[in-house]
């Protein structure tokens, strides 16, 4: 059997490529593009991935990722959205890459979350910057069939066309970054990851729950907003919710708009400072599974 043209099926030919992309910036996922070497990618990440995760990853991402039943190779989105459609209404587009910002809350705000087509390579298995279809669909989407993620991530992406409009975006991204990229979570079983940004990276997902000097602040929302983050290395704060009602709970009770003005045009806290009479949040580390 003779090889493609490299040209063909090579990933640079789907990474970036937003010409064929909609309005929405929507694209087929084409699962009948993938190559072998790109499924037998996604195994290695997958098998790697989930052990680590089975230690260290909150239970609500666990039951999420084997409800997907997607060990065996690059998954289908629309399986995918068979299981999500039933559990909370959410469905995954397609998408070229990184989206602009408004269309990216506009699917939000409408229960669609856009997952990356295209693999990262093999010399990118450990880090990469910008998201790939592992990050997306391997830490993102076990979380959406959780209901109260669910309903968090609508009201996200509700909210992004207020914080735009306020000149105050960057406030409002630092709440999905210390949540839903980078949130921990305190169980009866010590410390768990849930942010997706943790637990598709293995390092920092052994990192965050296990590092005894790392910086963990109570979850704050207004402590959030002004703090800066790391986009090239492991984040020095993280911050701890109690349960994932509570996203829901605090974020709901607050009046964004005065909090935007009061705020907007200072410095953020610099990211891994414990303030003057903070106390950080001193819980029980992961217990290691027998
Ligand atoms: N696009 N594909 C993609 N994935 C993201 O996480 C993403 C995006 N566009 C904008 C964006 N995130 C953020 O800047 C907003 O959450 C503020
Ligand atoms: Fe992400």
């Amino acid at each position: 059997m003779s090889e493609k043209p490299a040209s063909a099926n090579s990933n640079s030919a789907l990474r970036g490529d937003y010409a064929q992309a909609g309005r929405d910036y929507s694209v087929p996922q084409d699962w009948d593009a993938y190559t072998p070497q790109m499924h037998d990618r996604w195994r290695r990440l997958y098998a790697r991935q989930s052990e680590l995760a089975e230690l260290y990853a909150s239970p609500e991402f666990l039951d999420g990722l084997h409800r997907l039943d997607c060990s065996y190779g690059v998954p289908r989105f629309e399986y995918a959205n068979s299981v999500l459609g039933k559990a909370t209404g959410w469905q995954l587009v397609a998408v070229p890459g990184f989206i602009p910002d408004e269309v990216f809350f506009d699917h939000l705000a409408h229960r669609r979350f856009p997952v990356t087509r295209w693999i990262r390579e093999e010399h990118e298995m450990d880090y990469l910057v910008e998201p790939d279809m592992f990050h997306d669909f391997f830490g993102h989407v076990p979380m959406l069939l959780n209901p109260h993620i669910a309903d968090f991530l609508e009201l996200y992406g509700k909210a992004g066309e207020r914080a735009i409009a306020m000149n105050a975006l960057p406030m409002l991204a630092r709440i999905y970054w210390y949540t839903i990229e980078f949130g921990l979570i305190a169980t009866p079983k010590g410390l768990k990851a849930f942010g997706a940004g943790i637990v598709s990276s293995a390092g920092e997902l052994v990192h965050s729950i296990t590092a005894p000097d790392v910086l963990r602040l109570p979850f704050d929302p207004v402590r959030i907003m002004n703090t800066a983050y790391r986009i090239d290395d492991f984040q020095p704060n993280y911050f701890v919710l109690d349960s994932l009602e509570q996203l829901l709970t605090e974020l709901v009770a607050l009046d964004f708009g005065p909090i935007y003005e009061t705020w907007r045009d200072k410095e953020p806290i610099p990211a891994g400072t414990l303030l003057q009479g903070e106390t950080p949040w001193r819980g029980k580390l992961a217990e290691k599974a027998l």
